[in-house]
């Protein structure tokens, strides 16, 4: 498909779902994407560097480097996002004079990234139907002025998403406190969201506790709700070597994902000729929102065990010495009711028994889990519910053993431990007041789904995105549009174009930035960045490629621009040397954040540094200052009579909120995305036939039908009763109150929906 074609799904092909992934095909497909954007010499630029020591961290998904590093440490979908990123292609000043902001709308999300880079500042003034260039100054300006005319810091609002990285995402949640407010919304309030808020109520700490050696090391891993073959594609290999040392996996999905069946590795000669390695050896085809009952049966079946040999199974020393609220959840527990779990799981007694049987015999255990759990009404429960699971024969703070919530951006971790969090305890804030001299603001902020409130409702104003595609990763896509549409000032920090660009406040800018790949120079000479991978790994990545135009600034150099600009010069934050030298930046981590002492020292090795994990020496920061056994009350998502529960997930071209190509190879989905997979009795017991055009329609309680037209019904073999599609296109059907308990995360994963015949029969 040539790039400035808006691609059709007329050529839809559908093959059968692949049963292994990652084999020589798909080094092809990630040099063919790569040399599609850029040179054959970028390309092995790029390919060179990437997750070297001392080269460019994978802009790619959170999945840690191993200590030893092959030449080629990346998968297909990493040599994908970092030529994504490092591709030829420009969008100058000349493509605004040709394309109105209205006809930028109508483009798809393949076609508006495929335009190439960004290359200088833009604006669009109120009234205008063109964005025009800006000067850096003006641009900032601009902004700054909008800032000081607001009623109240709290009516901006400063987005992060997880591609930033550790300096500037510290830059920017000091700027916005600086400033007044502690709106700092980010993806992960859509994403990882449910791991933090069970986490930290149970261990304390809203990460997970296990490094590389221990997947490598564990006797038995779960993978719940999580597609690695290709959304950490290399987590493949780690099980693999899971595999190989003894340890067995046992996979729980909806789908049968071809990743989780067998791996190829390319990188090695048996990956290439032989028939791979067997990931999972158990997996179980799960209903839609049903870990929550399943991990239930399993901690009563281990309490059943135990009372039938007593002390044989349960850990009591690990149980008494750090845990609390064990006697209330084991009375709760010990209530589970089978039926209830049979019908929330769709699983068989003897499938969950089997599953017991490997629990009993595993001396370790670790539970990986990502968006399957999170975006579910009940993530946090069930995430609970999977910590009580490890607890009870002390599977924390020991090798092979853990929790392990797999994250998404590669540094989403680290801009959270950098402090982009709307709720960030006082005691952090008192240590940024005193190190800055200044008192931040105590009251919460917005997170991402109270951002489009208040700008729905007026009470916010002003938007900086800093990188991201807000109006596409957000639930309800139309209300979001609406709401961004009533601010103020709307603005950008971004590499490339996205729809976001598109959905306009009545002044818009975009501010183009430097990417991942891009070699950055400053006052102070060269600089690298840091990241934090989803094992508390933090390292340095250093951009190799010229940048992508002249007229690019970093984030870092944005933020202390724009917070100089907004509050004056201040002696207390030295913006200027900030910008200059990003070594002092990481000075300042080091005085505010714990575990990043000696910053630039530690940083400065290979592999960098791991922040410690206070689980893994069994020290638990709750109030009671142990961990905490939980009673979740038994829920699972209940659709009415022919209704399907939908999940929006990701596919295998495609970065987020941007596809690639038309694409899920491992699903035999081919040339085309409007597609709803369906169980075939499903299919039959609605009334529908396979490959029909159908429409998607998702109820709720404000009794408003939201619709997403013309998606042909595949049959696949889904679990029964639920639906999947992908994932921005389905976002419309999302009503914004839908979300997780507690965490208050968008349930993209548990969407009522029923379907109906396509006005449009095609
Ligand atoms: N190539 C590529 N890599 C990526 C990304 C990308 O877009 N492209 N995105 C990155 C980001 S930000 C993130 S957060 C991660 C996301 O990584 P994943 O969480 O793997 O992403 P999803 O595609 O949302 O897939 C969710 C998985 O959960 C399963 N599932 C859905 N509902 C349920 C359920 O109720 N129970 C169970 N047990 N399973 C269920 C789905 O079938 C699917 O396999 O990937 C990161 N890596
Ligand atoms: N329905 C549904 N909705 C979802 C999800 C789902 O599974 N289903 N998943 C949710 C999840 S897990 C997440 S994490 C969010 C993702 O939400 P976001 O993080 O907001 O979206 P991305 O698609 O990753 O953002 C892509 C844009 O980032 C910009 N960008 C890329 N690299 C850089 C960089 O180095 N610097 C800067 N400044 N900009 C850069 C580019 O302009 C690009 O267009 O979406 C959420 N939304
Ligand atoms: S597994 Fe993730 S971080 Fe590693 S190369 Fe692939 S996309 Fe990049
Ligand atoms: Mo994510």
């Amino acid at each position: 498909m040539g790039a400035l074609e808006d691609p059709t799904d007329d050529r839809l092909e559908i093959t059968p779902p692949k049963t292994w992934a990652t084999g020589v095909p798909a080094v092809a497909h990630a040099l063919q994407y790569s040399l599609s954007q850029t040179s054959p010499r970028r390309t092995m630029l790029t390919l060179l560097n990437i997750n070297q020591a001392k080269g460019i961290d994978c802009p790619g998904c959170a999945w840690p480097e191993p200590g030893k590093r092959h030449m080629n440490e990346y998968c297909e979908n990493g040599a994908k996002h970092i030529n994504d990123e490092a591709t030829s292609r420009r969008v100058r000043r000349e493509f605004f004079e040709q394309y109105t902001v209205e006809e930028l709308g109508r483009k798809s999300d393949y076609w508006l990234n495929q335009q190439g880079r960004l290359t200088e500042p833009m604006v669009k003034r109120p009234g205008s139907e063109h964005y025009e260039p800006i000067e850096w100054d003006a641009a900032l300006s601009l902004m700054a002025e909008e800032l000081r005319g607001l009623g109240s810091p709290d009516e901006a609002l400063f987005y992060t998403s997880g591609r930033l990285n550790n300096e500037a995402a510290f830059l920017l949640q000091l700027f916005a406190r600086a400033y007044g407010t502690n709106n700092l919304p980010d993806c992960s309030n859509m994403c990882h969201e449910s791991s933090g808020s069970a986490l930290m109520e149970t261990l304390g700490i809203g990460k997970g506790s296990v490094s590389l050696d221990d997947i490598h090391q564990a006797d038995l891993i779960f993978v719940v709700g999580q597609n690695p073959g290709t959304n950490h594609p290399r987590m493949l290999s780690a099980l693999e070597e899971t595999k190989r040392n003894g340890g067995s996996v046992v996979a729980v999905n909806t789908l049968p994902e071809a990743g989780l069946m067998r791996f190829k590795h390319p990188q090695r000669p048996r990956g290439v000729v032989g028939r791979g390695t067997v990931i999972a050896d158990q997996f179980l085809h799960i209903r839609a929102g049903g870990d929550l009952a399943l991990f239930q049966a399993l901690n009563s079946l281990l309490l059943e065990a135990e009372d039938a040999a007593p002390g044989a199974v349960l850990d009591h020393d690990f149980i008494e010495k750090n845990c609390s609220g064990f006697e209330a959840f084991a009375e709760h527990a010990r209530k589970t009711s089978w039926e209830d779990v049979l019908a929330a799981t769709g699983l068989t007694r003897e499938e969950i028994e089997e599953v017991h049987e490997r629990v009993l015999k595993a001396k370790s255990v670790i539970v990986c889990w990502a968006m399957g759990v999170t975006q579910q009404k009940h993530g946090v429960p069930t995430i609970r519910e999977i910590v009580n699971f490890l607890m009870l024969r002390g599977n924390l703070g020991k090798p092979g053993a853990g929790v392990c919530p797999v994250r998404g951006h590669s540094n989403v971790q680290g801009d959270r431990t950098m402090g982009v969090w709307e709720q960030m305890p006082q005691t952090f804030l008192d240590v940024l007041g005193r190190e800055f001299g200044f008192t931040p603001p105590t009251k919460h902020g917005y997170d991402s789904v109270n951002a489009i409130r208040a700008m729905r409702d007026g009470k916010a104003t002003f938007f900086l995105g800093v990188a991201g595609n807000f109006v596409r990763a957000t639930p309800d896509s139309e209300v979001t549009e609406q709401a961004m549409r009533r601010c103020r000032l709307t603005a950008h920090i971004s590499t490339k174009l996205n729809r976001s660009h598109t959905v306009c406040g009545e002044t818009a800018l975009i501010l183009p930035t430097l990417g991942r790949s891009d070699r950055d120079i400053q006052a102070g000479g060269e600089q690298f960045i840091t990241v934090e991978d989803s094992m508390s790994m933090v390292h340095a990545s250093r951009g190799r490629l010229a940048p992508a135009s002249d007229d690019l600034l970093s984030e870092v150099a944005i933020i202390s621009r724009l917070a100089r600009s907004t509050l004056g010069h201040s002696p207390e934050i030295p913006w200027e040397d900030f910008e200059a030298d990003y070594g002092t930046v990481r000075d300042r981590i080091s005085r505010v954040i714990p575990g990043f002492e000696d910053f630039n020292e530690r940083v400065a090795g290979p592999d960098g540094f791991q922040l410690p994990n206070p689980v893994n020496s069994l020290t638990f920061r709750t109030p009671t200052g142990k961990a905490v056994f939980t009673c979740n009350d038994f829920e699972m998502p209940r659709p009415p009579e022919g209704y399907l529960i939908l999940q929006s997930m990701r596919s295998h071209d495609q970065w987020n909120t941007i596809p690639y190509a038309m694409n899920d190879r491992y699903r035999g989905i081919h040339n085309g995305r409007r597609v709803v997979l369906v169980h075939p009795e499903d299919i039959s017991a609605l009334g529908l036939s396979g490959m029909q055009m159908v429409d998607l329609v998702s109820v709720w309680h404000d009794g408003c039908e939201r619709r997403a037209e013309s998606f042909r019904l595949v049959p696949y073999p889904t679990s029964r009763g639920s639906a999947a599609a992908y994932y921005p296109e389905t976002n419309v059907l999302v009503p914004l109150d839908s979300v997780a308990d507690i965490s208050n995360c968008p349930t993209s994963k548990g969407i009522v929906v029923r379907l109906e015949p396509a006005a449009w029969a095609g």
